[in-house]
């Protein structure tokens, strides 16, 4: 599919809490025009269709499709319903983009990896932690080298920020943080140091409202040998709540860096340490809380769209987002057996 000359015509699926930003995140890009929206329950697509100026809505996913046969469909559902609609966009050509995480197990996400390659239609997930402007940079500095080879990092997203009330779904998951926070951390995690060859990990379920697991702690061993503890909870009472920052330490062979609290990266050397704080854009649309998500939302979007406009290689296509799908779901086997589980060399 090229599209170097044209606008790229997007169709919505799903008008719940994440929705509202992704349609504005969409917005800020130029060769979009976002053509209907979907969702079940007629009252909600009508309101996001009305508040966001877009010219039709659906109650009917198929239908939308076969009347308006869009370029590509942003869904952004529960994870149940990923895969029923990525097999109706791959039967008619469309490209799909599916929230993460991508399926409820790994047999189904590689199964739409595979519908999809089939059918010869891009597929992307939209993992969007990766293109959180503080991570972008922890990344410059470990490509120029400043902290030399790395062989030790933590990675931590703990908090007590009350997930449940934007989006109840949540505390119905009988698999809740490593899909839904393990998803982004893990990907991080990839996307800094490259691939993992084991992990180890434990878990607790300490919120007595949810059905789902609320804390994990992850040990990896990086195919570059770089030993790497990951935590990550939702129940984490702490002096100061950090939602949503994720932090970030890294040893290297010529010195250390450290994304720190207020967005403050940390880089030191024999020469000695710099600091500085991260800026990043604060978008009109963003809610205060979740500004660095929202800003990573566009970033995100534009990333997708190269590929759309065959400019570049998404570096979230499913087929690599498969790779962190495999990670989370190893970790549920680690903690349920005890025991490392050794992962497949990856290509
Ligand atoms: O992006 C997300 O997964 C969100 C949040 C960071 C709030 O958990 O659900």
């Amino acid at each position: 599919m090229s599209h170097s000359s044209q606008t790229i015509r997007l169709g919505i699926i799903g008008a719940g809490f994440w929705s509202q930003y992704q349609i504005a995140g969409w917005k800020e890009l130029s060769p979009v025009n976002i053509v209907a929206i979907c969702d079940k329950d007629p009252l909600k697509a009508k309101a996001a269709a009305k508040k966001h100026g877009i010219p039709r809505y659906f109650t009917d996913a198929a239908q939308m499709m076969d009347e308006l046969s869009p370029d590509v469909v942003d869904i952004i559902t529960d994870v149940d319903s990923h895969a029923l609609f990525v097999e109706m966009a791959a039967k008619r050509k469309i490209a799909a983009i599916s929230q993460k995480p991508m399926g409820p197990d790994l047999h189904t996400a590689t199964q739409m990896v595979k519908t999809c390659r089939e059918a010869n239609v891009p597929f992307f997930v939209h993992e969007n932690f990766r293109f959180q402007e503080p991570i972008r940079q922890v990344k410059a500095v470990l490509d120029q080298g400043i902290i030399g080879k790395p062989f030790k990092a933590r990675v931590s997203f703990c908090s007590n920020y009350p997930v449940f009330q934007n989006q109840p779904f949540l505390a119905q998951l009988e698999q809740f943080i490593l899909t839904d926070i393990g998803s982004h951390i893990l990907d991080i995690i990839r996307y800094l140091l490259g691939e993992a060859k084991s992990l180890y990990c434990q878990t607790h379920s300490i919120n007595p409202g949810i059905k789902g697991e609320d804390v994990a702690n992850v040990f990896l061993v990086m195919e570059k040998d770089v030993h790497c503890f990951v935590e990550m909870s939702y129940a984490s009472i702490l002096e100061k709540e950090l939602f949503p920052q994720t932090l970030v330490e890294i040893e290297g062979s010529e010195g250390s860096l450290a994304l720190e609290d207020g967005y403050i990266l940390r880089v030191t050397t024999k020469s000695g340490t710099t600091r500085h704080k991260i800026d990043f854009h604060l978008y009109f649309w963003a809610s205060a809380e979740h500004r660095v998500i929202h800003a990573s939302i566009v970033e995100t979007h534009r990333n997708i769209l190269e590929h759309l406009l065959g400019k570049k290689t998404s570096e979230i296509t499913g087929e690599d987002n498969l790779k962190t799908v495999e990670l989370f779901f190893k970790c549920y086997d680690s903690a349920a057996k005890g025991t490392i589980i050794s992962l497949y060399p990856h290509p």
